[in-house]
């Protein structure tokens, strides 16, 4: 009776760490099943282009820039206003910057962001002072029924 009475202890408390082993496992592995990761294109065929211009991601999400010509920044700047050129560092909360990215060696250099929240980011390319801007080098990460992608290009062009 007292051997099995401290058998009990002893196997529950296993089986007690075996379900919290499990859930951490389970918990640590979820980000990883459940991320996605979205490619973008910067530089197609040699144009002024993001490929594709709108990106909707989850929080633990992962964007990654390739810049495939030319030499091109990945930043965020304002949805309206002061749109091009993006500032250095980019417009936050939870912005941010490439830097200039140069494909003019082919080493097609990429940026990769990890989306932390649920807001819409709106970015575009500051080289030549915010003319590739101007020209439409836009794109959105979750754009939203009142800030549209659209819209954006448009505050852009007219920036
Ligand atoms: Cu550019």
């Amino acid at each position: 009776m007292s051997s099995s009475c401290k058998k009990n202890p002893s196997l529950s408390s296993s089986l007690i760490s075996q379900t919290m082993f499990s859930k951490v496992f389970f918990l640590a592995l979820v980000p990883a099943i459940l991320a996605v990761d979205h490619a973008v294109t910067v530089g197609a065929n040699n144009g002024l282009t993001f490929t594709p211009t709108t990106i909707t991601a989850a929080v633990g999400d992962t964007v990654t820039f390739t810049v495939v010509s030319r030499n091109h920044s990945i930043t965020t700047t304002n949805f309206s206003g002061a749109v091009c050129p993006p500032p250095p560092g980019g417009v936050g909360p939870n912005g941010f910057d490439s830097g200039f990215l140069s494909d003019l060696d082919g080493s097609q250099p990429s940026f990769t962001y990890t989306v932390v929240d649920t807001a819409p980011h709106f970015g575009a390319c500051m080289q030549a002072a915010g003319a590739h801007c101007r020209a439409g080098m836009t794109f959105a990460i979750n754009p939203t029924t009142t800030q549209t992608y659209a819209q954006f290009l448009a505050n852009a062009k007219a920036s």
